[in-house]
């Protein structure tokens, strides 16, 4: 455990999840305090920060939710713990190589962090798109520390996918009966094949950016016979796969949550294993949907619109299956599970959003106004967010051998529906009235959706300090899993049906262990 000496060299990946989730909570905690300062500055017309520091803001907060939070936890925390006892493997396949993978990301986050102290910080959004990331449109240093930033956390990222990969397909105890493997460790080894095959061509972009920078390249630079364009092509052909990176594993712990709470196999277990694949294979041919507006002629755009439209048809199976698993089954709210609902419900919206910005056409006016921001926070905010949430409460006798208080659990989960709702839902308006993002003022005409939409970040700000109290309090009271409690207390839970053990819940690892 982190208490015993030399934590910090440990092989061991349970230790190294660990680590990973509390580096995850503490980008979290940061990246959350980035969005508060945004939806305090949007709260009221007129801008107090500037556009620099929100500029600024907007930025360390993709940065930060998505390289520092999301990926080190639902890839590093979970498939750290999980996929190693899942597969009935000792430890991941090169466990030193896994102590490597975690100790890159310290480090990249201080160049991240330290990236603020320059000039005025990086103001580039997560896109770092040329010609404003040039040197001449943004001189300081920090857009450098950035780029070696994200360098290293690919190189953690890197390491990590290979890793999983290798543990996946040679150290499942069920040898060549892949399809048996549990769906966490399909989704994990299939978002690892996404990262080895994308990162290396966002790691050559920001490569080549940082030489036309500093070394007078011009791979980006008209003047010179390069092309911005490039640059968003190579960008987002690493970016779209990476939005799927980020919602397989999420995809993987619902339907662990779903299996093992409507007390039956996922339905269409096969076919949740192709849609994985198929998403992951669709997500490498979909890029320019990001880039309807650069003056794409119109047969690429009708390509990358159909080509887009069709990856709801693998999600609209994995979410058809869930249903499925739970149609008929005795419905429970248990605190994991109503996460699970949550995110089916919600992911599902922002899917279908997607499905509206994939028409070039409309996609023309929607680009770059708040519809794409409330697009991207449902699937991300409530999905992969909700995946985290629920994934956490799901494992946490299994991380921990502690119990949470599972009514304090439920007014957090609608607290933060509450509040992510109230935050995101008024953006889809604010976008159809074109208020563009990534600005720090706007006229008074929107003030009152984006009142709205500060008062629902202040729930969910709310709600997170109540999850970090309810968690703190199950630390404190060490309410430990026993037999003696498991029994009372999710015989409780469970209203009265006796905990079954089932191939996807996390009873036989607990027992195992
Ligand atoms: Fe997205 C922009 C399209 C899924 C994340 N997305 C973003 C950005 C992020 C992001 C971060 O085509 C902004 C990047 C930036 O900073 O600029 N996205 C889609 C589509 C899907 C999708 C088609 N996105 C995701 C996921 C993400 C994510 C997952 C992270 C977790 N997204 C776009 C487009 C843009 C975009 C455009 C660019 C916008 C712009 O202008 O910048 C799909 O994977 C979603 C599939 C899921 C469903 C729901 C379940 C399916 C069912 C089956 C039936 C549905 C059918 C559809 C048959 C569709 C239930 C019927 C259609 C109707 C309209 C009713
Ligand atoms: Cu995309």
């Amino acid at each position: 455990m982190l208490g015993q000496q030399r934590w910090f060299i440990s092989t061991n990946h349970k230790e190294i999840g660990n680590l990973y989730f509390l580096f995850g909570v503490w980008s979290g905690v940061v990246g959350l305090s980035m969005s508060i300062l945004m939806r305090f500055e949007l709260s009221y017309p007129n801008s107090v920060l500037g556009s620099s520091i929100f500029n600024w803001l907007i930025t360390s907060h993709a940065f930060l939710m998505i390289f520092f939070m999301v990926m080190p936890m639902l890839i590093g925390g979970f498939a750290n713990w999980l996929v190693p006892l899942m597969l009935g493997a000792p430890d991941m396949a090169f466990p030193r190589l896994n102590n490597l993978s975690f100790w890159l990301l310290p480090p990249s986050l201080l160049l991240l962090l330290s990236s603020t102290f320059m000039d005025r910080g990086v103001g580039t959004g997560w896109t770092v798109y040329p010609p404003l990331s040039f040197s001449s449109t943004h001189p300081s240093e920090g857009v450098d520390l950035a780029i070696f930033s994200l360098h290293l956390a690919g190189a953690s990222s890197i390491l990590g996918a290979i890793n999983f990969i290798t543990t996946f397909f040679n150290l499942w105890v069920g040898k060549k009966n892949m399809e048996l493997a549990s769906l966490y460790s399909w989704s994990v080894a299939i978002t690892a094949i996404l990262l080895l095959l994308s990162l290396p061509v966002l790691a050559g972009a920001i490569t080549m950016l940082l030489f036309d920078r500093n070394l007078n390249t011009s791979f980006f630079e008209p003047s010179g016979g390069g092309d911005p364009i490039l640059y968003q092509h190579l960008f987002w052909f690493f970016g779209h796969p990476e939005v799927y990176i980020l919602i397989l594993p999420a995809f993987g712990i619902i339907s662990h949550i779903v299996s093992s709470e409507s007390y039956k196999d996922v339905f269409g277990v096969m076919g949740m294993i192709y849609a994985m694949s198929a998403i992951g294979v669709l997500g490498f041919v979909v890029w320019a949907h990001h880039m309807f507006t650069v003056g794409l002629d119109v047969d690429t755009r009708a390509y990358f619109t159909s080509a887009t439209m069709i990856i709801a048809v693998p999600t609209g199976i994995k979410v058809f299956s869930w249903l499925a698993t739970l149609y008929g089954s005795y419905i429970k709210f248990s605190p994991s599970m109503i996460w699970a609902w949550g995110f089916i419900y919600l992911f599902t919206m922002g899917g279908l959003t997607g499905i509206m910005l994939s028409n070039s056409c409309i996609d023309i006016a929607l680009h770059d106004t708040y519809y794409v921001v409330a697009h991207f926070h449902y699937v991300l905010s409530m999905g992969a967010v909700f995946a985290i949430f629920g994934g956490l409460i799901f494992w946490f006798p299994l991380f921990t051998g502690l119990l949470i208080n599972p009514l304090k659990l439920k007014v957090h989960f609608f607290l933060t529906f509450i509040g992510v709702n109230l935050t995101f839902f008024p953006q889809h308006f604010l976008g159809m009235m074109s208020m563009p993002r990534r600005y720090s003022d706007y006229p008074d005409f929107f003030l009152f959706l984006n009142l709205l939409s500060s008062l629902g970040s202040w729930i969910s700000l709310t709600a997170v300090i109540f999850f970090i109290f309810i968690i703190h309090e199950s630390f404190v009271k060490l309410n430990m899993v026993t037999w003696v409690n498991l029994k009372s207390t999710w015989l409780e839970w469970l209203e009265g049906q006796p905990p079954k053990i089932h191939s996807y819940s996390s009873l036989p690892i607990l027992i195992k262990n």
